[in-house]
């Protein structure tokens, strides 16, 4: 059994470890990052496509933003449409400047191997973490299968940047980990289509009595789109005419605005849901991202919400490896649940006001008026613009360490 020594151990190479990795080599300090999956697969992985401002700002800040810079696309409004009517948010204007971008998930995943791998750091694909020992001592050591044999590496800190579906949340015992779990009685049907998007200067987020539908893009040439459907619907049941039907009607305008269609390249179902595990700690192992939560993807907040959390963690791990001073780290698991609950709060008051209630017609009016004031009052409109811009996790403004 081959077995290696590292500062620090981290679990997955998805945005969240793949962030880490860098934030800690600018300081000097040795990582080495497992991923079960192969670099191909982990550089296809066709999921989020809008960051938030303080996500491009740590991005450049790492040095990773020229193709973001030169591929992606910066929005400062974005449009809401309901009853047949557009209502232009005007985002930027309401939060002194902070817009969104749309730049895909696995190319910011690219933009990182290839950075991580320029500075000669070790990445090892294909190597799954099988059981994480010993985490409340100084040495925790992570069990890997890589190549058909059994590995361990040794180190002083286990980031677990697994995913929901990793390892490491297993790892805290029963009887310390509290989970919270809320699913929604739809889930979404995204599609990646070879057609221009009808407009690339906003996305638009539509109500509508048959569901709710998102219009994204990837690029000038490829779009995204989403569509609101039961928990059981199997993507093969919709045929593409069927889609593009279902489409065209959720954003339907009284000013005949039309999608563009094209062959749909990846069909996908998404189910929603809420997920929180705490604490985010145990011992010298740290959960960041999907490891320890997931928000509905309505409000964007999944890959913004793991950059966030890394950052955090970084600087803990920094103040603890390079200043023997633990007390970030301590903070770590409280801190980040706290910036947790406010984007958890966020993306279900959103994903409610949106999506269509099955059979609850007191609900639909509730929600149009809801949408009516959030078109309406300017008031409004900021707070909920705050929070879609990410603004309390922007570049250099973490949120208040727990008391
Ligand atoms: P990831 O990306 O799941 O990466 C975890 C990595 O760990 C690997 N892994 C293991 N490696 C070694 N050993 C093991 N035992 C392992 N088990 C797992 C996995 O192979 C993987 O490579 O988690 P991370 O880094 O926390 O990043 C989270 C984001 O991926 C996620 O939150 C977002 O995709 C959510 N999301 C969105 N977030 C946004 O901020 N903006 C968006 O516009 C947005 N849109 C979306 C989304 C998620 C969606 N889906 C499909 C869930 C749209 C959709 C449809
Ligand atoms: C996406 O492009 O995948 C996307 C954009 C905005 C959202 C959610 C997902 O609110």
């Amino acid at each position: 059994m081959a077995s290696t020594r590292t500062q620090v151990g981290i679990v997955g190479a998805g945005p969240a470890g793949l962030t880490l990795a860098m934030l800690l080599a600018r300081e000097g300090i040795e990582s080495q990052v497992l991923e079960s999956r192969d670099r191909e697969y982990v550089e296809g992985r066709v999921r989020a496509g809008l960051l938030e401002q303080g996500t491009v700002d740590l991005l450049t800040e790492l040095g990773v933003d020229e193709r973001l810079r030169r591929q992606g696309f910066h929005h400062s409004s974005f449009e809401v449409r309901f009853g047949g009517q557009r209502h232009h948010i005007p985002l930027a204007e309401l939060t002194e400047g902070f817009g969104t971008w749309i730049y895909g998930q696995q190319e910011i995943v690219k933009d990182l191997i290839a950075a991580i791998e320029e500075r000669g750091m070790p990445i090892a694909f294909e190597a799954a973490a099988v059981r994480i020992d010993d985490v409340d001592t100084a040495l925790p050591t992570i069990h890997y299968r890589q190549d058909g044999s059994d590995h361990q590496i040794s180190c002083d800190i286990v980031a677990g940047c697994d995913g929901f579906h990793g390892v490491s949340r297993e790892t805290i015992p029963a009887s310390i980990l509290k989970t919270y779990e809320q699913p929604y009685p739809f889930a979404w049907l995204g599609i990646l289509a070879e057609a221009p998007p009808a407009t690339t200067g906003e996305l638009i987020y539509a109500h509508h009595p048959n569901g709710f539908a998102l219009h994204s893009f990837r690029s000038t040439q490829l779009s995204r789109l989403y569509l609101q459907v039961p928990p059981t619907a199997d993507p093969e049941q919709w045929s593409e005419e069927a889609i593009w039907m279902e489409l065209q009607r959720r954003f339907e305008t009284n000013d005949n605005w039309h999608l563009n269609v094209g062959p749909i390249k990846q069909k996908s179902i998404t189910p929603m849901r809420c997920f929180v595990a705490e604490p985010m700690q145990f011992g010298n192992l740290f959960l960041a991202g999907d490891a320890a939560h997931i928000v509905p993807p309505t409000a964007a907040k999944g890959l913004n919400l793991a950059v966030s959390d890394v950052r955090l963690l970084a600087q803990g791990i920094i103040d603890l490896l390079c200043n023997d001073d633990r007390s970030t780290l301590g903070a770590y698991s409280a801190t980040a649940l706290r910036g947790l609950w406010d984007v958890q709060s966020f993306s279900w008051e959103m994903t409610n006001v949106f999506h269509h209630m099955e059979g609850d017609h007191f609900a639909a009016h509730l929600q149009e008026a809801q949408l009516r004031r959030l078109c309406s009052s300017r008031t409004y409109m900021q707070a909920f613009c705050e929070a879609y811009a990410g603004l309390a996790r922007r570049a250099g403004h973490l949120p208040l360490p727990a008391d």
